[in-house]
């Protein structure tokens, strides 16, 4: 197949709750980032970093044209973002809803704004690729049954992905069904450092249980991805066309030493962090290496849900930023007990370390995993996030953060990486998504961490192009013919 007749998809990745703001326009209710990032003021409890949330961020929600503008200016042809559930579906008549015992009807503000956005896209040559769901579950459902802890999750997804299928579907044809997965599994029923922030952990949270409700969850996860996958082949591609596939998020495990045992330490480090999702999407099961690791812990599928799960993405979405070294002797479960260091045997570091401590710019790992990637899934890959948070540009002025030498240079590296793994490797990537157009919510880091190619004065909400956005820019004009 000749993957190289369709056009590259180059640009930028944000998410709705974190550039949007503006929580209660458009008839929108809260999401579990809102009720996160609000406790109850008497606790005393924060969970960000400088105490913020979502309230305000970079006003996207006002500012989206100028958005848009700044997207052309740096050349884009493509904009991935996500569109925030309780703008699509109304929450307001929760009750109403509940005891008719249907689901909540659209929000036709909220699907008015967007569609709104996506022409405007369009008129400007941007191609829109639409996340659905970036972690901002309506608040409603986590307390009519807790979530994604319940399996009624399933059917509440399927029901908002068809409203914006319905909705976008003809200016729409790059779909991506969840973001990270893992992320939303392990960081907010694991550690509890994101919404809904439940933990074993008592010191984190009242409630939860960290050794089986991150199961439980990715497995309702996949189910939701695939049941809107399955609507969306058999209502809106017949009509539409169009692609639809998950983001898993990887890093790359690199063995931290040549023991073969490492060899399989890195593996299973693989499986847990990416094959507990992709494996069951891509190939129909779990990893035995996790299967092995959790026994009844973790859920099986039925006859009919499997069917349903296996093959149910047209293409694997990536979000990539880092590799780890790995050996065995870890304890996490959501690992795959692997140990994991950026420290090598000799005591130099695998590379540049950003300002958040999971992050070193390593491309060569970006490339290992592009061939892993294909050679284990084989399909298509889009990448749809890779980016880096300068270490202390945070405190700089913005005089100086706009001059952001370091992410330049990790961008520098990946996108060698990139074009080396499509044309020494014969990898088929066909996308690459920056993260991101501009600093934003960064999540419990708050505002603290800044991973934009736009610097953004959040006193008046001003936008200023970092040098990384114009390195950015001349990559892509260089080798537009490349990847086309
Ligand atoms: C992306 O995830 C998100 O999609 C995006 O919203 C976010 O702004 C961006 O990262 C930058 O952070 O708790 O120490 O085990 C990136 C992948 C995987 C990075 C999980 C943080 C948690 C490390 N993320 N990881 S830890």
């Amino acid at each position: 197949m000749d993957y190289s007749a369709q056009v590259f998809l180059f640009g930028y990745a944000t998410a709705a709750y974190q550039i949007e703001g503006s929580p209660s326009a458009l008839n929108r209710t809260p999401s579990i980032w809102d009720t996160f990032t609000h406790p109850d003021p008497a606790s005393g409890v924060k969970h960000t970093a400088d105490g913020l949330s979502g309230d305000v961020a970079t006003d996207s929600l006002n500012r989206w044209k100028e958005d848009i503008a700044l997207l052309k200016s740096y050349g884009a042809n493509s904009y991935r973002f996500s569109v925030s559930w309780t703008r699509i579906i109304d929450f307001t008549g929760e009750k109403k809803g509940k005891d008719a015992g249907g689901l909540d009807p659209p929000n036709e503000a909220g699907i008015k704004f967007y569609r709104e956005f996506l022409e405007e896209l369009i008129r400007n040559g941007i191609t829109p690729a639409i996340t659905l769901y970036h972690w901002d579950l309506p608040q409603a459902l986590e307390v009519r049954y807790g979530g994604w802890r319940d399996k009624r999750i399933v059917e509440d997804f399927a029901h908002f992905a068809k409203a914006c299928f319905n909705a976008f579907g003809d200016l729409v044809k790059h779909w991506i069904t969840l973001n990270e997965p893992w992320c939303v599994a392990v960081l907010g029923y694991g550690y509890g450092v994101f919404a809904p922030g439940r933990s074993s952990d008592r010191a984190k949270s009242p409630e939860g249980n960290s050794s089986t409700e991150p199961w439980i969850v990715a497995h309702n996860l996949i189910l939701s991805h695939a049941y809107a996958v399955k609507y969306f082949r058999e209502n809106i591609k017949p009509v539409h066309g169009g692609e639809i596939a998950v983001t898993l998020d990887s890093l790359w495990c690199i063995p931290y030493d040549d023991k073969p045992e490492t060899a399989q330490v890195a593996q299973r480090g693989m499986d847990a962090r990416l094959g507990w999702f992709a494996d069951p999407i891509y190939k129909g099961h779990y990893p035995a290496s996790l299967k092995a690791m959790l026994g009844n812990r973790l859920p099986d599928f039925s006859a009919e849900e499997i069917a349903v799960v296996k093959g149910s993405s047209d293409f694997f979405g990536l979000n990539t930023y880092t590799s780890n070294l790995v050996q065995e002797g870890g304890t996490e479960e959501f690992n795959g007990k692997i140990k994991t260091t950026f420290t090598r045997p000799d005591g130099t570091q695998l590379g540049t370390q950003a300002q958040v401590p999971w992050l070193q710019a390593y491309a060569p790992g970006f490339r290992s995993l592009l061939n892993y990637l294909w050679k284990t899934y084989n399909k298509p890959i889009y990448v749809t996030e890779n980016g880096f948070a300068a270490k202390g540009d945070v405190a700089l002025p913005r005089e100086e953060a706009v001059h952001d030498t370091d992410r330049v240079e990790y961008y520098r590296g990946y996108t060698s990486a990139i074009l080396e793994a499509i044309h020494q490797d014969g990898v088929p990537v066909k996308s690459y998504f920056a993260w991101s157009l501009l600093d934003n919510f960064e999540w419990a880091e708050g505002y603290t961490v800044r991973f934009g190619v736009t610097y953004v004065d959040y006193e008046t909400q001003k936008r200023y192009p970092k040098d990384s956005a114009r390195f950015l820019k001349k990559w892509y004009e260089d080798h537009r013919q490349v990847p086309e």
